[in-house]
């Protein structure tokens, strides 16, 4: 074998931090590579909060990604949304290579969504080869309508790969995976070949009652919640969880609860499934629902909900 062949079936391991405007499937395609969930996914724009580690470990050719999901860089028209773009940014700083990833456009004279550009520009900064990920292709028919914009991307400085995907079919992506692990320095990460995340599993609990408060509720609700952890025990043959569930509004409060408690209830239990499946553990968990008026536009609230590791 020679030194080049044998670099390209050797040991490869890097960071690669997945950026793009708020619901594109960032996090989808996340758990679709891992072959779990770990980052949260609805179909609301600005799910994601902070930026979430998962490593992805393949064994022919030996290869390990740690992927970065970040949250969406849109519009900052409140401090939540320009702590969003804050954490979105600093998440790409560490990349080895950059996944910038876009959805299936409906203007098909190869306009791009205009959001997509300050995603660009905030990738090139960092001066790593950038994949663009065009997503959702499931929902393009016929598929050569993606090739004029797959060109354009292509013809764009700094952008050395455009694939096609759909991370809620698995379309394309064991190919998404080969071109990151071109872009990846020799050598491993991790020597224990299992490390999934840096997160503790609190943080993942606080995450999954979140979903399950956005998936119930609508209009401004889901944007303006949170959830706080005030309890998370492991017990012999249990683990026991208390949460407050924030929002903005004194009428936000009385929609999470529902007429006589029966939304609040709802929630409480999609969260707790999802959770015993996480942890693969037996779960009591108690959530209650407090105001925390207008917090989404309070710098320091803001930081105190949504920062790093706020749980
Ligand atoms: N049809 C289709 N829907 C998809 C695909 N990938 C993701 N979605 C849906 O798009 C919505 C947003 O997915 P997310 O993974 O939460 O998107 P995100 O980019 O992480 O969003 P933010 O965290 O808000 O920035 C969800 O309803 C997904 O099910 C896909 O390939 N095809
Ligand atoms: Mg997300």
């Amino acid at each position: 074998m020679s030194k080049e062949e044998q670099s390209e079936a050797g040991p490869r391991g890097g960071r690669c931090a997945i950026v793009g405007r708020p619901n594109v499937g960032k996090s989808t395609l996340l758990n679709a590579i891992l072959g779990q969930k770990l980052a949260i996914a609805t179909a609301k724009p600005g799910t994601t909060r902070s930026n979430v580690l998962g490593v992805a470990h393949r064994d022919d050719p030996p290869t390990q990604v740690a992927f970065v999901d970040t949250p969406g860089m849109g519009k900052a028209k409140t401090a939540l949304h320009r702590v969003l773009g804050d954490t979105a940014r600093a998440g790409l700083l560490d990349a080895d290579v950059i996944l910038m990833m876009t959805d299936k456009v409906e203007d098909w004279n190869a306009k791009r969504h205009p959001g997509d550009q300050t995603v660009l520009e905030a990738c090139r900064m960092i001066g790593v080869p950038i994949i663009v990920v065009i997503n959702k292709v499931d929902q393009v028919t016929p598929r050569e309508r993606l090739l004029p914009i797959l060109e354009k991307w292509l013809g764009e400085e700094g952008v050395v790969a455009v694939v096609p995907t759909s991370a809620t079919r698995g379309t394309n992506l064991a190919e998404l995976f080969t071109e990151i692990r071109e872009h990846l320095p020799e050598g491993l990460l991790y020597e224990d070949g299992e490390t999934l995340t840096d997160r503790p599993m609190r943080f993942f609990a606080a995450e999954l009652i979140r979903e399950a408060v956005m998936n119930h509720t609508r209009a401004e609700v889901p944007y303006g919640a949170a959830v706080q952890l005030d309890e998370y025990s492991d017990e012999p043959k249990i683990t026991r969880i208390r949460a407050t569930v924030i929002v903005e509004k004194d009428s936000h409060k009385g929609i999470v609860i529902g007429k006589k408690g029966a939304l609040l209830k709802t929630i409480a239990t999609e969260a707790r499934e999802q959770i015993e499946s996480f942890i693969q553990r037996k779960v009591f968990l108690e959530v209650w629902v407090k105001v925390v008026p207008g917090w989404t536009n309070d710098p320091r609230r803001v930081r105190e909900l949504v920062s790093e590791d706020d749980t």
